[in-house]
């Protein structure tokens, strides 16, 4: 058992970015507070308590994780990140009781993402770096033939729910997979002993292996109930929960009694659909039931409780200055399949960031991630340095004291930084690489083939068509609007070395010439981004 918080235990208040504070794990719970002031002589007064009391150390066991994962939910699409009509107060709770990273980035959508948390790994390494077939879009008016997309995990990559399931946790999953259809992909056969598969639908949804549920029921619904049923069961040993939601991922389907409740409300920025707003809350209610069953259950000091998204908002794409939103036009647009407007609006808006879902400008790769571990991480803290996907599994590792993968793992643990036992990280740069294209309708591109490097403030793009390299001061201009690779050469050149590095170190797979679009370049202009599918 980890020992409660004594009641004068306080914690400093939160920097926006960075977390100074010296919190001590278990330790200080036993001693409090006085414990805060005394880092240096720390290793020895350790050393005297755990020859005192080494028993009750000795039989603490590692934490629960429960990590919620929501799908297409925008970096400002929550109250903790700023939306000023959407409402999540459970999830700002987790985040006021917690620490938020507000610098962390996933892939541009959905299946990239998942393949990296999952196996630890870049897509540089995985060959997974976007949803489905190359053929999903018309690439082929385009200069390059992108890299075939690898559409499962495979089978030679340890999960994290292996490493976790090997060092004692019980272990499941409950929503969307998105790393292998068949039945030897799917997450019962990934390291999750309970799992049940579904995406696609909201209401009327399939599940893997068939499920039975309520007539009429929402899907964030019956996975929240698989969820709390799992804590319940299993709430003598160590647990991993991965509840990776369909919501807030188009069709836009919400329950009608929370439409209505967003239907009297004002929109505020580009924010301002009461369905979706209803589909983020049915996210945040299952947050919410998850909460109170650790809290129900005495759970939650001993669970450490992350929720994150798995790319950015479906929104911004009509706005090529990143900053300003065509009045009016995002209701012009046919909502496509994707949740994309033919003419490129969207559901949400991703506002400062540039460009939404689709795009590696961080509207499409920032989102919102939140850790909660009462007691050890301290509440209302953010920190602000580059954090990646890839640093997901070895946190995992270090948390649940697990072995280390078969596979190479590209990120780094952030239970320093969590613990605020380390200010940063040691690396100091994160890495994209996406060969391909995602269309966004006729003539639109949400991006082509773009390799990019981020280094403290400032994001290398070289977009591989022509070789072109965007350099951004993302401390001085997070909307990417103004390219310095001309008037900062040198660091452009600096940060092109290192990705070119980066790329060679990992395999990175490239594009090709398109011999077809080189036979008739006046195709090259047309480039229809025809859309075949969603995510
Ligand atoms: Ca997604």
């Amino acid at each position: 058992m980890i020992i409660p918080a004594t009641s004068h235990l306080r914690l400093p208040p939160a920097t926006r970015n960075g977390c100074n504070y010296v919190v001590t794990g278990q330790l200080s719970h036993k001693v409090g507070v006085t414990f805060l002031t005394m880092r240096p002589v720390l290793p020895v007064l350790g050393l005297l308590l755990a020859a005192l009391f080494g028993p009750l150390f000795a039989a603490d066991r590692p934490p629960n994780i429960i990590f919620v994962l929501a799908d297409d939910l925008g970096w400002t699409d929550l109250g903790a990140f700023g939306s000023k009509y959407y409402e999540t107060p459970n999830i700002d709770r987790l985040a006021a009781q917690g620490m938020r990273l507000t610098n962390h980035h996933h892939c541009q959508n959905c299946a990239p993402t998942r393949s990296a948390l999952l196996s630890g790994q870049y897509g540089a390494r995985t060959g997974t770096y976007t949803v489905g077939s190359i053929d999903r879009f018309d690439w082929q008016t385009r200069p390059l033939r992108p890299v075939d997309n690898v559409t499962k995990l495979s089978l030679e990559r340890d999960t994290f729910a292996d490493q976790l399931r090997k060092a004692g946790y019980a272990t499941a999953m409950f929503g969307k997979w998105h790393l292998g259809g068949t039945p030897d992909y799917h997450p019962s056969k990934r390291g999750f002993e309970e799992a049940i598969e579904s995406e696609g639908r909201h209401f009327d949804f399939e599940t893997k292996p068939k499920t039975a549920y309520p007539q009429g029921q929402y899907l964030a619904d019956f996975l929240t109930d698989k969820a709390v049923d799992f804590i319940q069961r299993n709430q003598a040993k160590p647990f991993l929960l991965y509840l990776p939601h369909f919501g807030v991922h188009s069709p836009f389907q919400a329950k009608p009694e929370l439409i209505a409740k967003f239907k009297g409300k004002p929109g505020a920025g580009g924010h301002n659909s009461p369905t979706y707003a209803a589909m983020i809350a049915s996210v945040d209610e299952s947050v919410g039931r998850v909460m109170a069953k650790l809290d129900e259950l005495k759970l939650a000091e001993d669970t450490v409780f992350i929720f994150a998204s798995d790319n950015g908002g479906v929104g911004g794409y009509d706005r090529p200055d990143g900053l300003i939103r065509e009045p009016g036009k995002e209701a012009k647009g046919k909502k496509a399949k994707a949740g994309v407007d033919e003419d490129g609006g969207g559901i949400t808006d991703n506002t400062p960031l540039r460009s939404g879902k689709g795009s590696l400008y961080e509207g499409g790769i920032r989102v919102p991630f939140i850790v909660r571990w009462p007691g050890k991480v301290a509440a209302g803290s953010a920190h602000g340095a580059p954090t990646a996907h890839v640093d997901l599994f070895p946190t995992l590792l270090e948390l649940a004291g697990a072995a280390k993968p078969r596979q190479t793992l590209d990120g780094e643990s952030l239970l320093p930084v969590m613990l605020g036992k380390a200010p940063s990280l040691k690396r100091d740069a994160i890495f994209q690489h996406f060969p391909g294209y995602l269309g966004s309708g006729p003539g639109l591109w949400r991006t082509t083939p773009v390799s990019l490097i981020h280094a403290g403030d400032w994001k290398l793009m070289e977009y591989l068509e022509d070789g072109h390299l965007e350099l951004y001061n993302l401390k001085d201009d997070l909307g990417e609007t103004k390219n310095l690779a001309t008037t900062q050469p040198d660091k452009a050149k600096e940060l092109h070395d290192r990705l070119v590095a980066w790329r060679k170190e990992t395999g990175a797979p490239m594009p090709t010439p398109n011999k077809k679009a080189e036979a008739a370049p006046s195709a090259k202009k047309t480039g229809k981004g025809k859309k075949k599918a969603g995510a």
